[in-house]
């Protein structure tokens, strides 16, 4: 059954049925910065924002497929051209998207692989910064176990996305980790002891030890707070690098996220943010396979996450993860591409975790142990780097041994340091939410010092916390004067 259409036709039809207006870009607003007349109070004042968005939308839909002579509807979303043919779009593309790497698993460059060439200092302070993740890793990982820490979650196996990505930023770059990133910040300065600080929550935590292990987080380093919940700082990321696009920084918002981490809404509607908005923005995908023990056949059906940035209309690559010359040369090329031309990009880097999901999982009850095995050995990201930087002979086996005692002696002592801080103030923990203290909030703070002086041996003996010790009556009366006295006691 063929069907023929005219322009004319179509456009006259739909208009009659529909009562739908089909205008193009010229006759929407001719100059979008004079503003129409106003019609009646807020709405006129309203018009010349809404008909200047509304230009921009129309623009960017252009297609780059119609030719001249082609049957084209033309629509508020742009022009399209007229098919006779009834065709549904594929579920998935006939191949899969590639995968972009440039070191073999024997650390080997492959031949014909484009990469941004890096110096011998930053391979060194690289491959020196991977294994610093990983004696962390393992120190910290063991503390918990000891009964030193409550919590610990580890990055093996995704060292090289998290020091190459690294790498390749500047300072002035925005991070908005999910949690397995705390590379980043190792390699912008912050210290095994800041490290230690945070997970011991002692005093000297920035976030005064009110979070969970591994919440770190550090204002001077440009590195946002980790958040528990999954993918809320997805929408952030991109309301922070519209601010940089606002204010003309020339510098660009970058968020990490999981497989697991596209599963959540907030992942999709700051794609489409970015998206519309032109915000230079980088996306790191690390999908790892997991999400706690869901796999990535249960998360989705598309050819991984990749594919939905073109979705979205945005520019996108997937790479190795466990290639640091690759992600190193990806993320570079992504920022370049963000802040110079002011869009986002989406990087889908392929890696495996290594480890358990964290300290309260035990991987080995839900996938093969075998497996586990060889992403640890022959895949591991940073004994592929160290083969790379062997065969240039910029490292050695004297090199590694000193390297791996110095880290662990380093560490052992900033952990030593952190237990013996004191713990911060029990009244901290109600703190810097409200600039005035709410009376639900204080009614806690009061129930919660009534509990320890009932039962002090639940709860931990160094948190500093000097005692109102008052009766009940005593308190009833003293209500008024309480706040004060309390604050200025604590
Ligand atoms: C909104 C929300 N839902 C569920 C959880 C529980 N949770 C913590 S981590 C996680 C898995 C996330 O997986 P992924 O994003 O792939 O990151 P990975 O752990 O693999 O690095 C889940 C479901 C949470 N923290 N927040
Ligand atoms: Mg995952």
């Amino acid at each position: 059954m063929a069907t023929h259409f005219t322009k004319t036709r179509i456009l006259s039809r739909v208009k009659a049925n529909k009562g739908l207006w089909f205008l193009r870009p010229s006759t929407l607003l001719s100059n979008p910065s004079s503003p129409t007349k106003p019609q009646n109070g807020n709405l006129g004042r309203l018009m010349p924002f809404v008909l200047g968005r509304r230009y921009k939308s129309v623009e960017a839909g252009d297609p780059c497929n119609v030719e001249d002579g082609d049957q084209v509807l033309d629509f508020p979303g742009g022009r399209v051209a007229l098919s006779p043919e009834m065709r549904f779009l594929p579920e998935s593309a006939e191949e899969r998207i590639s995968c972009y790497r440039v070191l073999d698993d024997s650390g080997q460059l492959i031949e014909g692989s484009t990469f941004k060439d890096i110096s011998k200092e930053l391979a060194i302070k690289m491959y020196s910064q991977m294994v610093t993740l990983q004696v962390m890793d393992t120190i910290f990982y063991e503390a918990q176990r000891q009964g030193r820490i409550s919590f610990y979650l580890t990055s093996i196996g995704e060292e090289a996305i998290n020091i190459a990505s690294a790498a390749a930023l500047t300072g002035d770059d925005v991070v908005f980790p999910q949690y397995r990133e705390p590379g980043i910040l190792l390699w912008r300065g912050f210290t095994l002891q800041e490290f230690a600080n945070q997970c011991f929550g002692n005093k000297a935590d920035y976030g005064k030890g009110r979070q969970m292990p591994i919440h770190y987080g550090s204002n001077k380093l440009n590195y946002f707070t980790v958040s528990s919940p999954i993918a809320t700082q997805i929408p952030h990321a991109v309301g922070a690098a519209y601010s940089l696009k606002m204010e003309k920084r020339n510098a660009c918002a970058i968020t990490f996220f999981g497989d697991g981490g596209t599963s959540e809404g907030d992942f999709h509607a700051a794609m489409n943010f970015a998206a519309v908005m032109d915000v230079p923005i980088i996306f790191i995908c690390r999908n790892n396979g997991w999400a706690i023990s869901t796999p990535t056949s249960e998360q989705f059906k598309s050819d991984g996450v990749v594919v939905r940035g073109q979705a979205y209309g945005i520019r996108s690559i997937r790479i190795d993860g466990n290639d640091a010359l690759a992600v190193y040369s990806a993320v570079h090329a992504a920022r370049d591409m963000a802040v110079s031309e002011c869009r986002p990009i989406l990087i889908e880097a392929l890696t495996f975790r290594a480890g358990h999901h964290s300290t309260s999982d035990d991987s080995t009850k839900y996938r093969p142990a075998d497996e586990i095995e060889l992403w640890r050995t022959s895949r591991d990201p940073t004994a592929r780097f160290r083969k790379w930087i062997e065969r240039n002979d910029w490292w050695c086996d004297v090199d590694e041994s000193a390297l791996r005692t110095n880290l662990r002696k380093e560490l052992l002592h900033a952990i030593q340091v952190a237990e013996k801080v004191e713990k911060p103030l029990l009244k901290e923990l109600f703190t810097d939410v409200y600039d005035e203290l709410p009376s639900n909030l204080s009614e806690q703070e009061r129930e919660l010092r009534r509990l320890i002086e009932k039962h002090p041996s639940d709860f931990p003996t160094d948190v500093p916390c000097r005692w109102l010790v008052m009766s009940a009556s005593l308190e009833h009366l003293l209500m008024s004067s309480f706040y004060l006295f309390d604050s200025q006691m604590i």
